[in-house]
């Protein structure tokens, strides 16, 4: 017999935090990075052979079917082995800041938009075209991809721009630069997004998709709108509320190495879109009169020190509570979890928000489908039961509709579709 309000509220209450043991001797370690100019920084675009040595670096967009649509494109990248420590569990970096400044280096070239705006407002010539509500366009920041058997540990400012071989359409072409612009897709894992405004010709096929960005360039005092004057610094203060960003960053830390790309849509001086370069310049970290792009970084590298035996670390207590008064049975945010339970499942015992509990269960024909919320840099696996005694694995898809929030959809073969029998699912939240 099926009993699915039953069922959903047992899976709702044998919802488990588990947090993986054995890691020992972590060490701790604040962190407030004003490291200076990047490790690395290098124009990505086909036809500027210095990417990576140059002291101006540059993005706009193409519609030449020929190349990608997010033609120019900028990475940046700084190390920080040796001043946060390395190879912790992801999760174990707790970020409160992380800011990039970009230093302009045109003169007027663009207008100020602080604002991200939708992919559909560059599809001009395409039926969904929607017109642009504000003057000019953002400067938008993403992590980095990288393709081509390169990683983000191999791929330097003098590596080969895509597949090495004589210049011509072949190693220039569209999706084959070796490393790119990247956000998180449905299921979680980076997508190269060079190209998801598709083109305005007829000659191009590729889908249209919209993205979010990590952070969009912001100037101080400066009226959206305005022309933006040489020598304005332009910050990108990166999406830590989004734990897939979050988890991006705190996988880069434990890497000792952290890579962004600069990327935007302004008309590059190419006819056919529009005919006028009217694209931003930004010095690079080869500029012997400009800024540099910096990098500001807040946060706790948790070690496993806990002097109250309270169960939880003496960091993580004094990242969110300021002290080690926290109490590990006491509920702060009024969530539902306690204290203790926040840290084992990685979520913020100071945010309503971010807690690890079932919602929207739902039962259906073909199997069953919820929801959970996040917690940055951490993996998630169904298990489920039978009886409450034996787990294992149970087979779906998991994937993250929203920022913040996993869904998970059942797929077993074995459940037959009349008639299911009761289940019991948990999930695991592992550092
Ligand atoms: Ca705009
Ligand atoms: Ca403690
Ligand atoms: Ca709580
Ligand atoms: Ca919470």
């Amino acid at each position: 017999m099926r009993l699915s309000f039953r069922t959903g509220r047992a899976i709702a209450r044998l919802l488990f935090l588990v947090t993986l043991g054995g890691i020992g001797g972590v060490k701790s370690a604040e962190f407030n990075l004003r490291p200076g100019q990047p490790t690395m920084d290098r124009q990505m675009y086909p036809f500027t052979f210095d990417g990576g040595t140059r002291p101006l670096g540059f993005t706009f967009g193409s519609f030449d079917p020929r190349f990608d649509t997010r033609d120019g494109q900028l990475l940046l990248g700084w190390d920080t082995a040796g001043l946060v420590p390395t190879n912790l569990p992801p999760s174990r970096y707790l970020l409160k800041r992380l800011r990039l400044t970009l230093t302009v280096a045109s003169d007027g070239s663009f207008e100020y938009d602080p604002t991200h705006d939708a992919v559909w407002t560059y599809a001009t010539n395409q039926p969904g075209y929607v017109a642009d509500e504000d003057l000019g366009r953002p400067v938008e920041l993403a992590g980095a991809g990288f393709r081509g058997g390169f990683t983000a540990a191999t791929f330097l400012e003098n590596s080969p721009y895509g597949p090495l071989g004589p210049i011509s359409g072949s190693n220039i072409s569209i999706g084959t630069r070796n490393a790119h612009a990247a956000v998180h897709g449905l299921d979680g894992a980076l997508m190269d997004i060079s190209n998801n405004v598709g083109q305005t010709n007829s000659e191009f096929t590729g889908e249209v998709f919209e993205i979010r960005p990590w952070a969009v360039g912001q100037v101080e005092g400066l009226a959206p709108g305005s022309p933006v004057l040489e020598g304005t610094p332009m910050h990108f203060d990166v999406d830590l509320e989004d734990p897939l960003v979050a988890g991006y960053v705190q996988a880069g830390l434990a890497e000792g190495r952290l890579r962004f790309f600069v990327t935007s849509l302004h008309p590059a001086a190419q006819s056919g879109f529009g005919g006028v370069g009217a694209y931003p310049l930004f010095y690079l970290r080869e500029t012997l009169l400009g800024t540099a792009p910096k990098l500001e970084l807040e946060g706790m590298a948790v070690g496993d020190d806990d002097t109250d035996e309270d169960g939880m670390p003496d960091d993580w207590e004094r990242f969110y509570f300021g002290n080690l008064g926290a109490e590990p049975g006491i509920d702060s945010d009024l969530d539902g979890e306690s204290n203790l339970r926040e840290w084992r499942a990685g979520t913020n015992p100071r945010s309503l928000a971010s807690v690890l509990v079932i919602r929207d269960f739902k039962e259906e024909v073909g199997g069953v489908s919820f929801r959970f919320g996040t917690a940055p840099g951490r993996r998630y696996e169904v298990e489920t039961s039978g009886d409450l005694k034996g787990w294992e694995g149970a087979l779906g898809k998991l994937t993250f509709p929203e920022v913040g929030v996993a869904e998970w959809v059942e797929e077993d073969p074995r459940v037959p579709p009349v008639a299911p029998g009761v289940r019991f699912f948990r999930v695991l939240s592992r550092e």
